[in-house]
């Protein structure tokens, strides 16, 4: 039975995924449980909402009493910092951690020998002056998924596979990525979405790495991979935008770079101080394409947002030192005076 979602559902959802806080959580799971459509068809959904937010609530409670562990599977919470969020994710040795070596000021223990990587780990990379959020996982296989993983995957904005050419059982550990992935209710996309008729099953865009094109018989492999899912349905690598890379050769990793800033579709605000000649040009903050005035309100204070008087805009679209209201769409590398 289709779940017949509503706008305010998935706008809280979209919220959830991008919240920084077990308190934001919190706040977005009970909007979507109150939003969510009684009926048959959504009791699944239901009893998950209410077991997520009685753990968000354990959690913030654990975190009050100093320090302990959360909600079981919740000990590796990331905050989200910069512009957005990849997570990349592979079987053991497909390059991973070398990715995230070489994209960010990370360090990382890279290693011929699998399983090196037992905790995800964060690092920012730079995209002229802002920065994106990688996170390095453990490998899955088809015996060994972290159930975090899933979690991060189901909240990220994007989800970096990678396939490990350098070897024959590459192409095969890839595989087991997938169809690993496909027993839960988190799936790799060409984009994100939520599944309409299945309640719960959520999909997060995917780019397809394929790794060490460095290595002699990288091209042929490749080869054989696509040719192994030339006519499989389900979660295709195929149907993702595809890199081929070699992760400890930066020059093969800025198209790649580039793409993932992109996908993310922020824009950039410097804030200036009215009393003050400049504007502060070191800390942009990072919004979404469409986003507002009020929205850059909120985000600098939520008593700016209720006090906003108006705006003084120095961008592309408007003349210099325009006044805009708080219904203004924000271009990126707007400059903005906030008068509350
Ligand atoms: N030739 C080559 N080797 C690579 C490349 N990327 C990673 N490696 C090597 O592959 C091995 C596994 O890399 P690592 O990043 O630790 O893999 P992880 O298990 O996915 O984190 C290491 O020996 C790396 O040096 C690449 O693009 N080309
Ligand atoms: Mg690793």
């Amino acid at each position: 039975m289709p779940a017949n979602l509503t706008q305010q559902y998935k706008k809280a959802e979209d919220n959830y995924r991008r919240s920084e806080t077990p308190e934001e959580e919190l706040r977005w799971l009970q909007i979507m449980l109150a939003e969510m459509p009684k009926h048959k068809g959504t009791d699944h959904l239901q009893a998950k909402l209410k077991t997520q937010i009685s753990d968000t609530k354990k959690e913030i409670e654990a975190q009050k009493g100093g320090g302990k562990k959360g909600a079981a599977g919740r000990s590796f919470r990331i905050p989200r910092q910069g512009a957005g969020t990849a997570v990349i994710i592979g079987g053991p040795n497909a390059g991973k951690s070398q990715l995230l070596a070489s994209l960010t000021n990370a360090t990382p223990e890279v290693a011929i020998y699998p399983f090196t990587t037992k905790q995800p780990q964060p690092g920012m990379m730079p995209w002229e002056d802002v920065f994106v959020q990688l996170i390095d996982t453990p490998p899955i296989t088809a015996d060994y998924l972290e159930p975090y993983i899933v979690g991060m995957l189901r909240s990220t904005d994007l989800a970096l596979l990678m396939l490990d050419l350098g070897d024959d059982s590459g192409m095969e550990q890839c595989k087991e990525v997938l169809d690993k992935l496909a027993t839960t209710k988190t799936r790799l996309a060409a984009e994100s979405s939520l599944d309409e008729e299945d309640v719960g099953l959520s999909y997060t865009k995917t780019f397809f790495l394929a790794n060490k094109m460095d290595d002699p018989e990288a091209a042929d492999r490749l080869v054989l991979f696509d040719e192994m899912y030339e006519r499989a349905g389900g979660d295709n690598p195929l149907l993702f935008r595809r890199f081929n890379i070699s992760a400890n050769d930066a020059a093969t990793l800025e198209p790649l770079r580039n793409a993932v800033y992109e996908t993310l579709n922020v824009i950039r605000i410097y804030t200036k101080d009215p009393k003050k000649k400049e504007a502060d040009f070191e800390r942009p903050f990072t919004l979404r394409r469409g986003d507002t005035l009020l929205d850059l309100a909120e985000l600098i204070h939520k008593d700016y947002a209720k006090n906003l008087k108006f705006g003084k805009v120095w961008g592309s679209a408007v003349h210099d030192g325009t006044t805009v209201k708080g219904d203004y769409v924000l271009n990126d590398k707007d400059i903005i005076e906030v008068h509350i």
